[in-house]
């Protein structure tokens, strides 16, 4: 079969998977939804984007004979994650998700875990403190309600908009980052506080290390739901799938 991949990527776990699929010389496309100025540069033709909705990635999939999806994108990212399970339904593409497992605490973690943005903003009524705010851009508005406290953020891009609270310091960078640098980061600003989503995987726990060597408390975002799909937690699993599903991996026999 010829197959032609869609990747909806934008994790540690789906460059891995790029590297995986151009090293095996199998046909495959990466998708980004643009979220950040400059996206690290993956090893497969990308495009980068909304695809328009439901109907618009399904239109995307037939008019570019897709043959499979594998939704590689962050735990955060529901919306799109949804929206795969729909399209791929509609276009009747096979899909399946590469996901990590959450994070769980371990001794000497102080977690107070909330259901969502939401219930992070309601438990920060409380006396000021000096909060690190590491859950990115997209949702900072909502954290308007506390202006008592100060707020260490780290962000990808330079924020473009005024931020809506009035004691901040922006670091911009982008992760994977590293436990001595959360750590030298976290006593620079005396932190007392961390904020952070469940996202597991590594790229984003550094600061829950450095949290817990620094006997801080940490309020921990659950993932938002996910639809019911076929899940992968490794590459190997991705690739035993489409092995099954027939693709050919260049240099393996498939032995069929
Ligand atoms: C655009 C694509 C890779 C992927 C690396 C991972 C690890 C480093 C840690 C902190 C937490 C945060 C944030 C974070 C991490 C990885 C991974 C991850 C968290 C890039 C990337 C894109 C994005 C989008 C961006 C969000 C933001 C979230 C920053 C690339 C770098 C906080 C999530 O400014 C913005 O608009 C940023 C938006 C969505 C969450 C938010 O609500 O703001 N990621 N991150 C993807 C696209 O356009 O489709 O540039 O390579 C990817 C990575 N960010 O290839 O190695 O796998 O999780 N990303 C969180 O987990 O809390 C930072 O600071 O401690
Ligand atoms: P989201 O809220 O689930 O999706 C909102 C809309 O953005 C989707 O409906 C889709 O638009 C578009 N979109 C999302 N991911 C896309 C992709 N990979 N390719 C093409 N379009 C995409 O998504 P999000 O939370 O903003 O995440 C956006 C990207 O950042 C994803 O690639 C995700 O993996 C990455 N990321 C997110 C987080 C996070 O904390 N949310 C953390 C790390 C990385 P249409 O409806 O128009 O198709």
């Amino acid at each position: 079969m010829a197959e032609n991949l869609l990747i909806l990527g934008g994790t540690t776990e789906a460059s891995a998977l790029c590297r995986a699929l151009a090293e095996r010389e199998i046909t495959a496309t990466l998708s980004l939804a643009g979220r950040v100025d400059r996206p690290l540069r993956q090893p497969l033709p990308q495009r980068v984007g909304g695809f328009g909705g439901v109907d618009g990635l399904a239109r995307y999939l037939v008019e570019n004979k897709v043959s499979h999806v594998i939704d590689a994108t962050h735990p955060f990212a529901s919306a799109m994650s949804h929206n795969a399970v729909a399209g791929c339904a509609q276009a009747g593409v096979p899909l399946i998700a590469l996901t990590r497992a959450p994070w769980t605490p371990e001794a000497g973690d102080d977690w107070q875990n909330v259901p969502d943005i939401a219930g992070a903003v309601a438990a920060l009524d409380r006396p000021a403190a000096r909060v690190l705010l590491a859950v990115g851009r997209m949702h900072l508005a909502e954290f308007a309600p506390n202006p008592q406290h100060f707020y260490l953020l780290r962000l990808v891009d330079p924020p473009k908009a005024q931020l809506s609270f009035p004691d901040y310091h922006v670091i911009v960078d982008r992760g994977p980052f590293s436990v001595e640098n959360d750590l030298q980061m976290m006593r620079d600003h005396r932190i007392d506080l961390v904020v952070s989503k469940n996202s597991g995987g590594t790229g984003a726990f550094a600061k829950l290390a450095a949290a817990r060597a620094l006997s801080l408390p940490v309020l921990m975002i659950d993932r938002p739901a996910m639809p019911q799909r076929a899940e992968a937690h490794s590459i190997d699993e991705v690739l035993g799938w489409l092995a099954h599903s027939g693709v050919n991996q260049a240099g393996v026999d498939l032995g069929v």
